[in-house]
């Protein structure tokens, strides 16, 4: 009885082991309520005759109840940010976890879910880093519904068209990386949706 029961806990073990070499780390899901503002659950905005209009989905989803919709409207000379993360204006606008208790050394990129619709459109993911640099990744919406994009970290570039002041413009990637913005570039409008965001364990 006793070895039987050793023999469960040992399998028990190797499994979760083993279930959790090679996996993917989800730091998002937006599952929880989609809020604007100074104390809200997302970091947006928008300048210069651009728009945006984010929501929770609970119809168009990837993974559990809900998922990100992103209405936008880029035009020429505009621009848009829609975030997630630590230290932005939102304060609750964190993932579900802290950078702190990530091992940055165990991942290789950013990846998420998202719905496209094939429009041809251009959209930038950036993410800020520690030194508040901000690094950039262009993505196309070249496909109709839900697929995987993959953000490889040492595919970014850092952004050489605008810089927050704080930025340490060291140009290296400094982890832990602090938040990830999504940038529907001019011209062009439509909707997107986004879903489970996980860094890629290497
Ligand atoms: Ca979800
Ligand atoms: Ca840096």
């Amino acid at each position: 009885m006793k070895k039987s029961l050793l023999l469960a806990a040992l399998i028990l073990a190797f499994s979760v082991v083993s279930f959790a070499q090679g996996d993917n780390l989800i730091i998002d899901d937006f599952e929880t309520p989609i809020i604007g503002g100074l104390d809200g659950t997302i970091d947006f905005g928008s300048g210069n005759g651009s728009s945006v209009e984010v929501s929770s989905e609970p119809e168009i989803k990837y993974s559990n109840d809900s998922s990100l919709k992103v209405v936008y409207d880029a035009v020429a000379g505009g621009y848009m940010w829609i975030a997630r993360g630590f230290d932005l204006d939102a304060q609750n606008a964190g993932w579900l976890v802290d950078p702190q208790d990530i091992i940055w050394d165990d991942y290789s990129g950013l990846a998420f879910y998202m719905y496209g619709s094939d429009s041809k459109n251009r959209i930038a993911v950036d993410v800020k880093d520690s030194g508040n640099e901000v690094w950039r990744f262009i993505i196309n919406d070249d496909f109709n519904g839900w697929k995987e994009v993959v953000c490889l970290f040492d595919q970014f570039v850092v952004r050489d068209d605008w810089q927050p002041e704080s930025s340490d413009k060291n140009s290296v990637i400094d982890f832990p990386l602090k938040s990830y913005q999504f940038e529907p570039l001019p011209e062009s409008s439509g909707t997107l949706y986004f879903d489970r965001v996980e860094l890629i364990k290497k």
